[in-house]
This record gives structure tokens, C-alpha cells and sequence, in this order.
């Protein structure tokens, strides 16, 4: 550092510790040495967004006098994690701030864990929303996050004598000092009431939905810092409140509970995020949660849209709109009703406007969790935005029979309104001007299975777009030793460039360089098990055990119970054979189960008896140990990729439409075991099959045994340890020593398997085998693990948003 950098470096740090202690007085009133942990954590995530609030007005400043398209990232879930250690990377005072809070006492690190999980989504498809967030803002895209602001996002996970138990998350328990409340940012969302027509002078006719139940949609922002380019994109929550405060009439009588129960209706529209992960909550709440935000944020943009000047008539060049899944479906007749009802649009061109603005990404090919609303519960909360369904199904039905002449079966197929039902998926096809699936093989499925008809129809509509992850956090953040090794190799700005990691190529093959990266991957390891013992009481050894981790939602294609089924097979080998050569793992697991989900509970069950066993058993638990990592969340999952050996991505192939974990683990220099599913198929690809670990049936392999026939039965029959581990699983010698905890599992697996985890069985086995081969092999391991790093590159979200931008928003 020369003298000046250094003398710059000592007035921010100066300036940095005024704004702190001067939080600590004026905001919180409290004298700097009476301040708390607390108190400084709130006082330098002030002091960051200080910062960042000149950047962010700037910034839609100039979006607003530039008139570029915006994009409006529509989503029920956004999974943001913490704030505070992102705020001061992208603003590029990281260093400052801890030297600043060190001489006033503190550590920016221990404040980082004060700060509490914005939770507000269940998994893979919240957290991809806020990495495009973080890269829209990191290139400069006007991009808008729109949501819920839930009161209580994901529940907070706790074991008890091994089964999961749910616990509110009250995230907003203390003061939040990233959010923005913007109450002259509020508007009128309607439900229930009925639909009248008129007919003007010019024979018009005209709707009015009137005597419906009003609810406020109040803003309340979030800043996206991009990655210090000053830029600071905007994610807007809506909270909902009542209209009237109370009813007066009943205050006066003094029945309190009944004047404040419409308020306790109203508001309960954003009090709590669903957990259902990907089976569809057919809750009137969770409908009325959907039209909520949709409605609030069609009306905020129309706002924006005219306050620019501009007329609706050209809204699709001005604003795109990314519906996240189905869940913003409602977008569709929403914006038909807004630019008709109330903008005095006719039907063609409302039409012409809505499908010019609205684009849909297609996240799931489970049956179960394709959305649909029944006509009953959807007419009666939203009676206008059924006419309006119905009447984009009777055109749709029209063109299908024109282009389809005698295909009958065909209209039914792919009609928005059937069975009593309104198809969400379908009502988004047909509304949006492009579909993506979100991995080039989830893409392929949807055109060819999945939405075949509909692909038939458009096949210009539909492409697909590789999810990926914003390397500053799940990098640079989360990683900081393995970023520094790549610093001393590429120089510092590899970060938004991601595809420069190829030129860690040649350094897999620098001894000097592996020396370096094994150091670093030991002391996140040394990180990790610290966190074990803190939260499970366990003591795993960094040194000699490699690290097996499997962590995502519990579900059952996602195919934990294969893993436990393994981890089974080997405790009976290691109980047989004590003195048995094999490789030391701890097998770590992590991930949520819906709540109503008891499969998914008895899985988890399942692990931690396996736990049980085998870390009380003394002379297994040098070999193997099993743990089950509570709570899996953002802030956990950031220690939890560098400190692993190996990456579990194992669903049935043609089930995980991406996955985004697996480019985390591979960015954080894991090799993964996986099956050819999701964007595992794309690493695979990329690292080269030598470098990754691959095994069972493919997705049409699986298909074909479907439609073959699948007898479960038979491979456990073939299979003499498949066959041991599911007795061992009934003989009641597991925790918590009944037979019939894991009897459902059983029964399941050897009469439907619809999984096919018995026919991968095997396969799997023999694929954990060449792992341990490997990883005997240090130097071998280490380079195979800098190869994944180097080839990764590619799953930057930067790129994907790139391909969004290029391919989808037309920007
Ligand atoms: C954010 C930041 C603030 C800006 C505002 C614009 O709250 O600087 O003025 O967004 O909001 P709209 O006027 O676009 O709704």
C-alpha cells in the first residue's frame, strides 16, 4: 500500500467508525460504550445502507430518465439469506468496516451471525429469484424484484428424539434496517363481490367488479447492491393491511375482538410464506396471497409506466415481466382486467399487450405440483378474473381446433378450464410470449413431454435457460480462502467474469498450487465441524474423514433415503467387519420437509437413527459417521459447500429440473456423485465425465421401465444387500426400536418405488467404490477438485441472466 492508499485507507476507516457510533447515539439513543452486540450490528447495517441509499436513488433516477426496459421479476418466494456481509462486499468496504469495528471493540464476523435469515422462500426456486437479483444488479439490468414481505418465512427446523419439529421463524422480531417502508406506495387490491356490465353510448359494453373486500398492499423495499458498480436495484415486498383500522361501530360497543377481526382477515394475507414445497397448497389463503401481490405489483408498474410518460400501448418495449413459476399466474387476467377494466383497452389489444410482457419460467415436470385452482374457489374470490379466464380458454380452444382440425382429445388436453379446474401452467403458456424450462434437459422435457402439445403448437415459444449462482456470495463470500488462492492466480476480477476460471486450468497440475488448495479446503472442513459439534454435539475429524453431503429439501425424488439406504448397507459391513478397508466418511445431511409431508419427516427420522447407531457405536464411528444438520438454511448452507469433499446429487434422473446446489458444491471445489438429471448433466458436460462421478439409469431409462412395467421387488430379490438393509430397516434394531417406524418406507419402496431407488441401488454402491478410490489419492482428488472449479464457470447467474435478457426480456 503506499502512503496515500493508506491514508484513504485510514479515512474511511475513520469515516466508517463515525457513522457506526453515530447510529449508536442518534438512532438507538444509546451511549457507545453501553452498546451491545446488538446495537452494532444495527448500527453498521445503517451505516452500510447509508451508502447504499445514494446509489439506489441514483440509480432509478437514471433508469427513470434513461427510459431503458425494466424487468420485473415476479415471485412468491425470494430467499434472500442475510444481508448485511452482501451489502458491504458489493460496496466494496468489507475491510474497512472490521478494521473500523475492531477498534471499536467488536468483530464484523460475530455481528454477521446476530443478523437473522431473511427466509422468505422454501428452497431452490426462492433462492434462484435472489440470485438473479444480485446479477441483474451486478450488470446493470433495471431489474425489480416483487413479492410477499411475510411476516414469518421458513420455518425454523429443530430435532427432536429425531423427528423434525417446526418453529416459527419471526424474522422481524427486532428492528429491520434494510427495509424501506414506502406507505405513498400503496394500493387497493379487491376479492369476493361480483361482476355488473353497462353498455356505453357507443354500444360498449363495459365490466365493474363491485362490492368486493379491499385490502392495502403497502411497499416495503429492499436494496440489491450490484457488485461495486454502484448500482442499486430495488426488490419490492408488499405488506398487506386493512383498509379501516378497526370497525368503529363495534369499538363503541366495546367488543374489541370483533372490531379488529376484519383487520386480523386482512392482514393474514401476509403473514406467513407457505411451505409447501412443490405440491400445490389448494388454500384459499394461498390463492388470495397470489392475486395480492400480483395485482398490487401490475398496478405499481402501470404507475411507473405512466409516470415516465409513457402510454400502456407500448408497455411490452418498456417493462418485461418473469413470472416465477405458476404462482404469479394470476398476471395474466390481472393485467387483461387492469388494461380493459380500467384503462378502456379492448380485448385484441389487451391481449397484444399482455403476452408482449409477460414471459414464464416452468420450474417442475411432478404431476402434483403443476398448480391448478378449482373453478369453485377461484370464481368466488376473484368472479372478474374467471369471466376473463374462461373467455382466453373459449379463444384458445378456437385456435387449437383451427390448427388441429379433428383432434378433439387434443383441445381437452391443453384447454385452461377442465375438469373443474383452472390449469395454472396452461393459463401461463398461453399468456406469455416465451416458456423456459430452467436446464437444457428439463428444457427438453417440457417441449417433449411435459408441454408437448403446446410445444406443438408454438415451438418457437419455448427455450430454456440454465438457472445458475451469483459467485460473490456463494464465492467470495462464503469462501474466502479458496478465493484468495484464485486471486494469486487470476487477479481479482474473475467474479463477474466467472467464465476465467478456466485459466485455473493448468494450475491443477502445479503440486505447489494443490498443497494450497487441500490447506484451504481443510481449515473450511475445520470450520464445518465446529459448527457440527455446536449443533449437534458430534465431533467429526476434518483430517482423516471425508465430508458426504447431501442438503437440499427433503424430498422423496431428491432420493435421501438412496443415500440412507447406502449408509445403511455399509454400518451392517462395518458391524460384520470392524477391521474392513474402507474410506472414513461423515455422511452429512441437511434439508427441510414440508410440514405435512410425512414421508419426507420419516426419512429424516430414518438419518438420524442412522446417526444414532453408528456415532455411539465406537468402532464404526471412526469410519462412519452420519449427521443431520438442523435447520438448513442461506447463512448455513455458505459454510456447508466450502467444507465439503463430496456432493450428493442423486435424484431420479428427469425429476430435478436444475438444481443449483450442485454448482455451488462444484464452484466450492466438491466433487459430486450424481445422476445424469437437471443441470448435473450440463457440469458433467463441462468438467468431463473423468472428473465427476456418474452412475444409473437415465432419464429415459427410467421412462422406458415406467412404461415397461417397474417391479421393485425383483432387484431386491438380486440384490443380497439391498435385500439385508431393507430387513435391517424393519428388525426394529434402528431407533426408536419399533419395526413399524420405517415399515411405510419399506412397503413402499418394494411394491412402488416410484423413484426407482432399488433399480439405481447397486449402481450406486459401485459409483461411492471409485469415490473412495480417488479420494485415497490426495493429489489426484485435489486436481480433479481444481478441474470442476476451473470448468464451472458457466453457472454464474451473471450468464443465465445474460441468456434471460438475450433470448426472453429482448433487452
Ligand atoms: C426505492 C429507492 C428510492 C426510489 C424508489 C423509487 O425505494 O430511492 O426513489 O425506489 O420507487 P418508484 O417511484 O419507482 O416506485
Amino acid at each position: 500500500m503506499t502512503p496515500t492508499e493508506g491514508g484513504r485507507q485510514r479515512s474511511r476507516v475513520e469515516a466508517l467508525e463515525q457513522a457506526v457510533t453515530g447510529h449508536i447515539t442518534h438512532a438507538l439513543a444509546r451511549n457507545v460504550t453501553a452498546a451491545k452486540p446488538r446495537d452494532f450490528y444495527l448500527a453498521t447495517a445503517w451505516s452500510a445502507r447509508d451508502r447504499l441509499a445514494k446509489y439506489w436513488a441514483a440509480t432509478q433516477d437514471a433508469y427513470r430518465r434513461e427510459g431503458t426496459k425494466r424487468v420485473y421479476y415476479l415471485s412468491l418466494e425470494f430467499l434472500m439469506g442475510r444481508m448485511l456481509g452482501n451489502a458491504l462486499l458489493n460496496l466494496g468496504i468489507e475491510d474497512p468496516m472490521g478494521v473500523a469495528l475492531e477498534e471499536l471493540g467488536v468483530q464484523l464476523e460475530e455481528l454477521q451471525e446476530l443478523e437473522p435469515d431473511a427466509a422468505l422462500g422454501n428452497g431452490g426456486l426462492g433462492r434462484l429469484a435472489a440470485c438473479y437479483l444480485d446479477s441483474m444488479a451486478t450488470q446493470g439490468i433495471p431489474g425489480y424484484g416483487y413479492g410477499i414481505r411475510y411476516e414469518f418465512g421458513m420455518f425454523r427446523q429443530r430435532i427432536e428424539d429425531g423427528w423434525q419439529k417446526e418453529m416459527p421463524e419471526n424474522w422481524l422480531a427486532d428492528l429491520n434496517p434494510w427495509q424501506l417502508v414506502r406507505p405513498d406506495r400503496t394500493y387497493t387490491v379487491q376479492f369476493f363481490g361480483r361482476v355488473t356490465s353497462s353498455v356505453d353510448a357507443d354500444g360498449r359494453q363495459h365490466f365493474q367488479w363491485v362490492g368486493t373486500q379491499d385490502v392495502l398492499a403497502v411497499a416495503c423495499d429492499y436494496p440489491v447492491p450490484g457488485y461495486r458498480n454502484r448500482t442499486v436495484n430495488t426488490l419490492r415486498l408488499w405488506t398487506a393491511r386493512a383498509t379501516e383500522e378497526f370497525d368503529l361501530s363495534y369499538f363503541i360497543r366495546s367488543d374489541y375482538s370483533a372490531a379488529l377481526q376484519a383487520k386480523i382477515q386482512s392482514e393474514a394475507i401476509s403473514k406467513v410464506l407457505y411451505p409447501p414445497d412443490d405440491t400445490s397448497a389448494g388454500k384459499e389463503l394461498r390463492l388470495k396471497q397470489q392475486h395480492f401481490f400480483v395485482s398490487a405489483t401490475l398496478q405499481d408498474l402501470i404507475r411507473r409506466h405512466q409516470a415516465d410518460g409513457q402510454t400502456l400501448g407500448n408497455l411490452p418495449e418498456r417493462a418485461q415481466i418473469q413470472m416465477n413459476d405458476t404462482h404469479p399466474a394470476l398476471a395474466v387476467p390481472e393485467l387483461m382486467r387492469l388494461l380493459m377494466d380500467e384503462h378502456g383497452f379492448e380485448w385484441d389489444a389487451a391481449w397484444h399487450i399482455v403476452t408482449g410482457t409477460l414471459a414464464y419460467t416452468n420450474h417442475t415436470v411432478l404431476p402434483e405440483a403443476l398448480e391448478t385452482w378449482s373453478i369453485d374457489l377461484l370464481g368466488r374470490l376473484l368472479p372478474r378474473h374467471l369471466d376473463i379466464i374462461r373467455e382466453i380458454d373459449r379463444r384458445f380452444r378456437q385456435l387449437v381446433e383451427t390448427s388441429f382440425p379433428d383432434e378433439p382429445e387434443r383441445v381437452e388436453r391443453m384447454g385452461i378450464v377442465g375438469n373443474g379446474v383452472v390449469r395454472m401452467a396452461h393459463l401461463a403458456i398461453v399468456g406469455s410470449h416465451m416458456v423456459n424450462g430452467v436446464a437444457e434437459l428439463h428444457g427438453r422435457i417440457i417441449r417433449e413431454r411435459v408441454f408437448a402439445d403446446f410445444h406443438d403448437l408454438w415451438p418457437d415459444r419455448f427455450t430454456h435457460v440454465t438457472n445458475g449462482v451469483t459467485p460473490r456470495r456463494w464465492i467470495m463470500k462464503a469462501n474466502p480462502g479458496q478465493t484468495a488462492l484464485m486471486n494469486s492466480r487470476l487477479g481479482d476480477d474473475w467474479a463477474c467474469d466467472l467464465e476465467r476460471l478456466r485459466e485455473l486450468a493448468p494450475a491443477a497440475d502445479d503440486a505447489e498450487f494443490r498443497e494450497h488448495w487441500r490447506e484451504v479446503k481443510h481449515w473450511n472442513k475445520v470450520a464445518l465441524a465446529e459448527i457440527i459439534r455446536r449443533e449437534t454435539g458430534e465431533a467429526v475429524d476434518p483430517v482423516t474423514m471425508m465430508f458426504d453431503v447431501q442438503v437440499k429439501r427433503m424430498h422423496e425424488y431428491k432420493r435421501q433415503l438412496l443415500n440412507a439406504l447406502r449408509v445403511a448397507d455399509l454400518y451392517l459391513r462395518l458391524r460384520d467387519d470392524r477391521e474392513m478397508d474402507v474410506l472414513p466418511r461423515a455422511v452429512i445431511f441437511g434439508g427441510k420437509a414440508a410440514p405435512t409431508y410425512q414421508v419426507a419427516k420419516r426419512i429424516i427420522r430414518l438419518i438420524t437413527a442412522l446417526g444414532q447407531v453408528c456415532n455411539n457405536d465406537r468402532r464404526v464411528k471412526d469410519k462412519l459417521q452420519v449427521i443431520f444438520l438442523p435447520d438448513y438454511r442461506v447463512s448455513l448452507a455458505e459454510r456447508i459447500f466450502p467444507g465439503s469433499d463430496l456432493s450428493e446429487q442423486i435424484s431420479t434422473a428427469g425429476y430435478e429440473a436444475s438444481g443449483t446446489g450442485n454448482m455451488k458444491f462444484a464452484l466450492n471445489g466438491a466433487l459430486t456423485i450424481g445422476t445424469l438429471d437437471g443441470a448435473t448433466v450440463e457440469i458433467a458436460e463441462r468438467v468431463g465425465r473423468d472428473n465427476i462421478f456418474l452412475f444409473g439409469l437415465t432419464a429415459e431409462q427410467v421412462e422406458a421401465k415406467k412404461r415397461e412395467g417397474y417391479r421393485p421387488w425383483e432387484y431386491a430379490e438380486a440384490s443380497p444387500r439391498l435385500k439385508r438393509v431393507l430387513e435391517f430397516l424393519i428388525s426394529g434394531d434402528l431407533p426408536p426400536h419399533d419395526p413399524d417406524t420405517y415399515r411405510p418406507l419399506v412397503d413402499d419402496l418394494l411394491s412402488r418405488d416410484p423413484y426407482l431407488l432399488l433399480a439405481d441401488f447397486d449402481a450406486y454402491l459401485e459409483a461411492q467404490d471409485r469415490v473412495d478410490a480417488v479420494y485415497r489419492d490426495p493429489e489426484e482428488w485435489t486436481r480433479r477438485a481444481i478441474i470442476n472449479v476451473a470448468s464451472c464457470g458457466y453457472f454464474s447467474s451473471d450468464r443465465s441472466v445474460r441468456d434471460y435478457a438475450e433470448r426472453i426480456w429482448r433487452l
